[in-house]
């Protein structure tokens, strides 16, 4: 089976608002990606997702794209971009875009055209129903709190947003519609680009009317024809993010056969901390059994007739050391901790950016701080039903998206070498000592072993092809599991867990040469482990 670019690759996901200014502004911009080209490169990685670019009104931050042909000023230029394309070329880097099209901006030129009026040509673009007694036409809601039915006052009839009112649906019965959207993939195609990530994919197929939203009847047609018009004999990655993905369904979008996607991003273990068919803000601990089961689940299901992608966090989520690990006493440690463990699996890596530094969660005191349209518009509706202030802000403490969007930490100068000037979203306090100058600086810091592992990969086919055995399934806290391809067996182990732990491996046999090990650990006798707080390490097996 010929192996596909992007199975042996590691991707690096970059929020370019918070990456690197280059003019001084306080905002990150593309110039300042391609300043910081030769520092990917050093780290290993051979694409760069970039969060979105576009025109936009900023309500989402980019997310409510108003020209999808256009970069947005903050940004830069069409010309900075083709430089950031051709510069990353020149390092064996592709670009993979965002591609957000289940709405666009409400200051899309489609969305001021439709609102002329009911007769207008790009009426049916959208989503459009009358009011039901008076309200709106249904119960479905918008991610971002309050219902999914905005009115327009001037035609008396309401349109569906899934996410702020500011981002109206598409209509993707429309083939209309699905023209517009391949010629703008095929625009962007045709320069050169490394392939899409796919925003809220799975929502494109709803019937909003049966308040059916994910996983519609038509999602995977719409799929498909889209491959045929775009991505088709293009050596190009796809990636769809989609929350409501099981192996079942993630074989429909990344089976070969069928002519999809290269692969999806699957949420089951972000989701294990919500309580079940809550929001996100309705949060319970995480059981680490049911975890390494849920990941276990997807490392074995999806095999020949699919493709995984594996990730701890992204521009939406908490930061991983902050979430799992142990962000002060143990940060390294469970910063390399986690990446041992993610790297050692089956499927496409992918780094946030300023993980490979183990970067972590910031800490706010009011809601003044909070930039997130998601956090602000949970915090407002909460409080109406009487939540207090501070229950609140401990919720956006540890879940809200800001806390993965605070400008990276270059050095420890005073906005850390990301702006001159005030940054939009403030410099973590810690950047004095995590920051990437002092990463590169120590031989033994989180940077590193991300380098070591991306290395890894490349030259070790097993970690790519190899099948994948959970070990101790009910160990409260351990995680190790077996690596195993054409005779060859590596162990990967990690405790989770700021207390020490014995174990023992015994039954994988005997230990031959380490591999990793974040307290550079040479040798261990798999009968009896004592494993240290957050310690992991990968062996090969004899
Ligand atoms: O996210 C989809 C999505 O469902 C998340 O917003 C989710 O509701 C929540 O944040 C989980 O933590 C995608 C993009 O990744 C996100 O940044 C956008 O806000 C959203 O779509 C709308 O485009
Ligand atoms: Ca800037």
């Amino acid at each position: 089976m010929m192996m596909k670019w992007w199975q042996n690759a590691v991707v690096y996901q970059i929020y370019p608002r918070s990456f690197q200014d280059s003019n001084g502004d306080g905002i990150g911009d593309i110039q300042g990606i391609i300043s910081r080209l030769d520092y990917l490169q050093e780290l290993g990685i051979d694409a760069v997702w970039l969060s979105p670019v576009y025109a936009s009104p900023n309500d989402d931050n980019g997310y409510d794209i108003s020209n999808y042909q256009a970069i947005h000023p903050d940004y830069g230029t069409m010309a900075d971009m083709d430089e950031l394309i051709e510069k990353a070329r020149d390092r064996n880097i592709r670009i993979v875009m965002d591609l957000v099209v289940n709405h666009t901006s409400d200051e899309h030129q489609w969305f001021i055209e439709a609102k002329k009026g009911k007769d207008s040509p790009y009426r049916d673009y959208y989503i459009w129903r009358d009011p039901v007694a008076g309200g709106v036409p249904n119960n479905l809601t918008s991610a971002f709190s309050g219902s999914a039915w905005t009115l327009d006052e001037n035609s008396g009839q309401y349109y569906l947003h899934l996410f702020s009112s500011k981002q109206p649906d598409l209509n993707w019965e429309n083939e209309q519609v699905r023209r517009e959207v391949y010629d703008m993939m095929n625009f962007w195609l045709d320069k050169g680009i490394g392939g899409f990530r796919m925003d809220v994919i799975d929502l494109i197929g709803k019937v909003p009317d049966k308040e059916i939203t994910a996983d519609g009847p038509k999602l995977h047609d719409y799929i498909q024809e889209m491959h045929q018009e775009t991505l088709k004999g293009r050596d190009v990655m796809t990636v769809g993010e989609t929350w409501s993905a099981t192996p079942e369904t993630a074989r429909l979008y990344s089976h070969p056969d069928r002519e999809e996607l290269s692969m999806i991003f699957q949420f089951e273990h972000i989701l294990l901390e919500e309580e079940p068919d809550k929001s996100k803000w309705d949060i319970k601990d995480l059981d680490l059994v049911e975890w390494k089961k849920v990941l276990t689940k997807w490392q074995v299901e999806l095999t020949a007739d699919g493709w995984n992608s594996l990730f701890w966090n992204n521009h939406d989520t908490p930061r991983v050391v902050s979430r799992w690990g142990n962000d002060t006493t143990y940060r390294k440690e469970s910063a390399k901790l986690f990446a041992i463990l993610l790297h050692h699996m089956r499927g496409t890596p992918y780094i946030f950016q300023g993980e490979e530094i183990g970067m972590t969660n910031r800490v706010i005191q009011s809601v003044d701080e909070v930039d997130d349209i998601e956090s602000r518009n949970m915090y407002y509706e909460r409080l109406e039903k009487g939540y207090s202030e501070e229950e609140l802000l401990h919720l956006i403490n540890v879940r809200g998206r800001d806390n993965a969007r605070t400008p990276i930490q270059w050095d420890d100068s005073k906005h850390a070498g990301f702006t001159e000037e005030t940054p939009w979203l403030p410099v973590q306090p810690n950047h004095v000592e995590v920051n990437v100058k002092q990463a590169l600086e120590d031989k033994e810091s989180v940077f590193y072993t991300y380098q070591k592992l991306i290395r890894l990969r490349k030259e070790n086919p097993i970690l790519v092809r190899g099948d994948f055995k959970l070990l101790l399934p009910a160990h409260p806290t351990v995680f190790a599991y077996e690596r195993q391809f054409e005779g060859e067996r590596w162990l990967v182990c990690g405790n989770i867990s700021s207390e020490p732990q014995e174990i023992s491996l015994s039954e994988s046999g005997e230990a031959d040469v380490m591999i990793v090990s974040n307290y550079s650990r040479a040798a261990v006798d798999l009968k009896a482990i004592q494993l240290k707080p957050y310690e992991a390490f990968s062996i090969k097996l004899k």
